[in-house]
């Protein structure tokens, strides 16, 4: 007996079994192999098209016959039910939630709102009714923190006739916030809204939500052991903005109005937002994979079963 031997020139050499029957070579093994494996893959595509066509047709009926719609209304009224609680309380600081309710009653119908990155524009996304098309701008899934006053600049620029209103969180005005300057020598009517919680919140959430509480890192910004807050309000006068900042969250409607009359500049708005869970806490609808290491393994026992892979 000879052993089967595939050459660096791809020659084949075949064997024979001392009994005289045919051994395959290496290369046709793997051609047995590679072509069942295609004809699996193509059972799978067609029974794969044919749950497709399946689950259309029964999507197609739920429409047809109303379902989906009742489908969604129950989905909508569950989801409103759960922000009810954020939404409505009056903790100080005010929270995400609350702020958001109270910029849309004050906010006219067709403004465009302009969001940045992090739970500001996350919960504005899930939570702010947009009623027209063009009226929200997001600055998608990079959400780059500093997307926000330069984008609304812009919207501003393009859209004279309509009230902008950039939503933005303190982290995330100190990347770009000087540029309210240009707003200010344009006379821009521009609004803008800062939730200010002196920190990286979404970033020292997940800190603690996935790696524990002594986890904190540069997000929780302290100064002499002291919460730090950047004076966003006396920051936007310095550069020529009208400013003001709100701590109550029942007068943040009012604040926001007297912004939009005022159609001869920019005007800053710096809302104090909550900075301690569970009142910081966005309402999670989606997942964000960041991986949790085995030495903390309770913590990613738990995200591994979460994530659901
Ligand atoms: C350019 C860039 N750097 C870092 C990040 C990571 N990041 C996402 S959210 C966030 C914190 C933003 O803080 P803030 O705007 O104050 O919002 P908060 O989370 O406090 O509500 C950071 C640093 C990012 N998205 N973009
Ligand atoms: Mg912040």
């Amino acid at each position: 007996m000879t052993s089967a031997a595939l050459g660096r020139d791809g020659a084949v050499a075949v064997d024979e079994t001392p009994e005289g029957g045919r051994r395959l070579s290496s290369a046709e093994r793997r051609r047995q192999i590679l072509q069942a494996a295609k004809s699996d893959y193509e059972t799978l595509r067609a029974q794969q098209k044919h749950f497709e066509d399946l689950l259309a047709a029964t999507e197609s009926e739920m429409v047809e016959t109303g379902q989906a719609a009742v489908k969604l209304q129950d989905l909508q009224r569950q989801w409103e039910e759960h922000l009810a609680p954020m939404r409505t309380t009056d903790h100080l600081p005010m929270t995400n939630s609350r702020a958001l309710v109270e910029l849309r009653k004050a906010m006219p119908r067709d403004a465009i709102l302009v969001t940045d990155s992090s739970n500001p524009a996350n919960q504005a996304f899930n939570e702010f009714p947009i009623y027209g098309p063009k009226t929200n701008i997001v600055a998608g899934g990079m959400s780059g923190i500093g997307f926000g006053v330069p984008a609304a600049i812009g919207a501003q620029l393009g859209e004279p006739g309509k009230q902008v209103v950039a939503l933005v969180g303190d982290g995330s005005f100190l990347q770009t916030g000087t540029e309210l300057a240009l707003a200010a020598m344009l006379d821009l009517p521009l609004v803008v809204v800062v939730l200010n919680n002196g920190g990286w919140e979404a970033i020292k959430d997940l800190q603690i939500n996935l790696f524990g509480e002594d986890r904190k890192v540069s997000t929780d910004w302290q100064r002499g052991g002291e919460p730090y807050f950047a004076q966003i309000a006396d920051l936007a006068r310095s550069l020529g903005c009208e400013a003001e900042r709100v701590e109550d969250p029942t007068e943040l409607g009012a604040a926001v109005k007297r912004a939009v009359e005022n159609q001869s500049g920019p005007v800053l708005i710096e809302a104090m937002s909550s900075r301690e869970l569970p009142w910081s806490e966005m309402h999670p609808t989606g997942w964000w994979d960041i991986t949790v290491p085995a030495y903390l393994s309770n913590t990613r026992e738990e995200y591994v079963e979460k994530r659901g892979f």
